[in-house]
């Protein structure tokens, strides 16, 4: 493609007439911005293509619609992508300049919380390579999720700036500005016809600048778009106050506009409820739409007929579910489309992904927020929701219950909207991301709808991308793969089983294994770099690494850590493999108890770490700062996966498919993916425990009595008590108590104890496991052999012939 020699030049070019610098005074950042701006040249080459051909093929696309994208670094990955890693490494090399300290400068982009919007950047590269033609919609945040600090072992948050010295991946494109409005009144007034005409007069009119980021396949075939919406002051809604003498006054709608954009709700799973959480949402759901019907108006001028065949829209979870409402809007008010055959578009327009079934992460609006900021939406949706009661009315005649369940509008108390249902009323597809999770919310969410609209309610399982997770972030295991069974497994991850095998090979064990132990080192030496803590590579690396939530059950794993603390000062020749605990984790700002667990890890941490009766056993490692590029650093040395959220909790997961791809072992409830990925790797090859879904259900429904399990364990028990003591928070006796108390007067939601045996029983075994390496290596070599199914392209894959119905457009090189 692009050999050393020009790549070089490129690289100097724009280092002299991009950043006014040269080759002498050049600092790694510096380098960064030239490097990127060589790949850049490529990266914009390859998308005029791509937009070229598309527009020529008058292709059907899908539109991501999703309020998080969770992107990390793009320099590697473009490289990576064009196949131009190895060229810029000698290149750079030969300039004096290291390829890895270069990367390092990068900031992450981490416009997302977690598992939902890593899942939207892996579903967008894997558009891009598998040539499908896409386009990811969101937001521009000017702060992304916090930078965590830890200050006395506590979480303290810093604001994220990841564009502060600017972004060379980003265009922005004043050409495609739209404009949204918000607030004001709705008008009924009556046609010539006699027919009812409504007309929004909006209190404010808000600018979407869009920013592009180009999203470069595998390949470099096909590059789609990312396009972020920034919001700004629209510029003439305030020229009477300007002109009027109220120059602050006129800067202050600017500044109320703008803060839409501003930063991202660091929530994870729980609805944020604030009036400027719903204007964002509303914010780029709107300028997306409005930027498709630009688009396909080009194409198709005002016969709406085709719409449908044209654009799918995807909303990744309710987030962007006002979209829907919004389409009814323009195709009723501003098309003068009449209402059914509205309808008809829009339900063919739009597919909803649902992410979980924790209650509090499932999105009510009260109706109060939307008449103020939505005037016009809120009737919409009154009349979509009269329609659909009618239906419900047909199906079960009479029976006011189930229409109280199944409306838009929840009644009970304030009135709220319920941006579920609304999603699953006004889509022609809902799905779920793991099997049991599907099958959860066929079963226990949405059971009516189920029945109402039979096979609407579906599977996806969720991937992740093997270009990032294997290749990119694990080299030195690449390149072995690569060399037993071909170089194209990046593109078919169903091949990696050639290397089932190899599994009890012993040549292969090795070379396995001496590739495990030198990610081992490199994240040893990370560690020792970002917390000063020694850790000894040998010992197992066991990891779990997720945004801390009470269902995700870091507080199990912790009480498994104080327990072999305890046994190893009761027994100091306590039989077991050393072991480093590992956790990258950020709590939500508000979420004091998530909160408190991160300080129980680090205070725990501090105490064990610096006791030499047990710390050659023993190590516990809170990794600040958990993101992208340190997950990219921490899975590739993980002999262990934490995947041990309470059974039915847990929707799929995706980092338990990224550590398993990398060869570590999980040991993890019947949860999520976790099924899946046991059913891929074999029962011998993973660590199940706990109770199932079906035996929580039966516990809590007989009533479940965490103390009985704090009396029957003696362990268990004193492990809890310790948290009470000052002993892990010397002066402050009692900091640890509200962990105590959520596992015991708390009522104990998430069954933290009645796993707890069953948790320190597999734990043994693994520890057996470890101790026997030829079984261990098959083990591992297994788990990466297993996981072609968890490739985001089977994902793409799935719904593309489920639900989107797209053709591949290839484009000429
Ligand atoms: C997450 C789920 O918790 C996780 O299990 C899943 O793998 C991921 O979505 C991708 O599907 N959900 C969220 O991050 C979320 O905010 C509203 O859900």
């Amino acid at each position: 493609m692009l050999d050393k020699n020009v790549f070089k030049q490129a690289v100097i070019k724009h280092l002299h007439s991009t950043l006014g610098t040269d080759e002498n005074k050049a600092d790694n950042h510096a380098w960064f911005k030239a490097v990127s701006a060589a790949i850049q040249e490529l990266v914009l080459e390859r998308l005029r293509s791509t937009q070229k051909t598309h527009y020529l093929n008058d292709t059907r696309a899908v539109h991501y619609f999703s309020a998080e994208f969770l992107m990390g670094r793009l320099l590697s990955n473009n490289m990576q992508n064009f196949g131009l890693f190895e060229t810029a490494d000698t290149a750079l090399q030969e300039l004096g300049v290291s390829l890895s300290d270069v990367l390092e400068e990068e900031p992450d982009m981490a416009l997302g919380n977690g598992g939902l919007g890593r899942l939207a950047a892996c579903f967008i590269d894997s558009l891009a390579t598998m040539d499908l033609p896409a386009i990811g919609y969101g937001i521009h945040y000017e702060h992304g999720l916090f930078r965590q600090e830890i200050k006395n072992g506590g979480q303290i948050e810093r604001p994220d700036s990841w564009r502060d010295y600017g972004n060379p991946w980003e265009i922005c494109r004043p050409e495609s500005i739209q404009e949204i409005s918000l607030y004001g009144y709705v008008e009924t007034k009556y046609g010539d016809d006699g027919k009812i005409q409504k007309e929004w007069h909006p209190g404010s009119i808000v600018q979407g600048v869009p920013w592009d980021i180009p999203v470069v396949g595998y390949g470099g075939g096909t590059v789609n778009v990312l396009r972020l919406w920034q919001s700004k002051s629209s510029g003439y809604f305030n020229w009477d106050v300007f002109n009027a003498g109220g120059y602050v006054d006129a800067q202050r709608e600017n500044i109320q506009a703008e803060t839409i954009s501003k930063v991202l709700y660091p929530n994870d799973e729980t609805e944020a409820g604030k009036e400027l959480r719903l204007i964002q949402q509303y914010f780029f759901s709107a300028c997306s739409l409005k930027d498709i019907i630009r688009r396909y108006k080009r194409a198709h001028g005002d016969d709406w007929s085709r719409f449908a065949e044209q654009v799918v829209v995807q909303l990744n979870d309710t987030h962007p579910a006002i979209a829907i409402p919004e389409l009814m809007r323009i195709l009723v008010d501003r098309a003068e489309l009449d209402w059914d055959s509205a309808w008809a578009i829009s339900t063919k327009t739009f597919a909803y992904t649902n992410h979980t079934l924790l209650p509090e992460a499932l999105e009510k609006w009260p109706v109060r927020m939307l008449e103020k900021i939505l005037p016009r939406h809120i009737e919409i949706i009154y009349e979509i929701n009269h329609r659909f009661m009618q239906e419900v009315e047909n199906k079960w005649p009479g029976d006011n219950k189930i229409k109280a369940k199944l409306s838009i509008i929840e009644e009970a108390g304030e009135k709220m909207v319920r941006m579920g249902n609304l999603s699953v009323i006004g889509s022609f597809a809902v799905n779920g991301v793991a099997e049991i999770h599907s099958k959860l919310v066929k079963q226990n969410l949405f059971p009516e709808f189920d029945q109402l609209y039979p096979g609407k309610l579906t599977n996806v399982t969720n991937g992740v991308t093997p270009r990032r997770w294997l290749k990119a972030c694990n080299p030195l295991l690449s390149d072995l793969i690569s060399k037993k069974i071909g170089s194209d497994w990046p593109l078919q991850l169903d091949k990696l089983d050639a290397i089932s095998a190899l599994a009890d090979n012993k040549t292969f064990q090795n070379q396995f294994m001496k590739i495990k132990q030198k990610n081992k080192q490199i994240l040893a030496d990370e560690i020792l770099k970002l917390t000063g803590i020694k850790v000894d590579p040998k010992a197992i690396f066991d990891i779990q690494i997720k945004r801390l939530h009470e269902y995700k059950r870091q507080h199990l794993n912790l009480l498994h850590i104080m327990a072999l603390y305890r046994r190893l000062l009761e027994d100091p020749n306590y039989d077991m493999h050393p072991r480093v605990f590992i956790f990258g984790a950020k709590a939500a700002p508000g979420y004091t108890l998530a909160k408190t667990i991160i300080y129980a890890i680090n205070k725990i941490a501090d105490k064990i770490n610096n006791d030499s009766r047990v710390n050659k056993k023993i190590k516990v490692v809170f990794l600040p700062n958990y993101r992208v590029s340190l997950a990219e650093k921490m899975i590739p040395a993980a002999d262990v996966s934490q995947q041990i959220s309470t059974a039915g909790k847990e929707a799929s997961g995706t980092g338990n498919m990224k550590l398993a791809l990398n060869g570590a072992v999980t040991i993890g409830t019947l949860d999520g993916a976790n099924i899946e990925i046991a059913e891929e790797v074999g029962e011998d090859n993973i660590f199940i425990f706990g109770n199932t879904v079906e035996e929580i259900t039966a516990l809590q429904s007989k009533g479940y009595k965490p103390y009985d399990y704090y009396y029957k364990n003696s362990e268990l028990k004193a492990v809890l008590d310790w948290l009470d003591s000052d002993y892990f928070t010397p002066g402050r006796p009692g900091a640890l108590s509200s962990l105590k108390d959520s596992m015991l007067k708390g009522g104990d939601p998430y069954l933290v104890l009645a796993d707890y045996d069953s948790y320190c029983e597999a734990n043994i075994a693994l520890d057996e496991a470890y101790g026997d390496s030829a079984k261990w290596a098959k083990m591992a070599i297994l788990n990466t052999a297993k996981m072609g199914k968890f490739t985001s392209d089977r994902s793409v894959k799935d719904y593309v012939e489920r639900i989107w119905k797209l053709d591949p457009c290839t484009v000429d090189k």
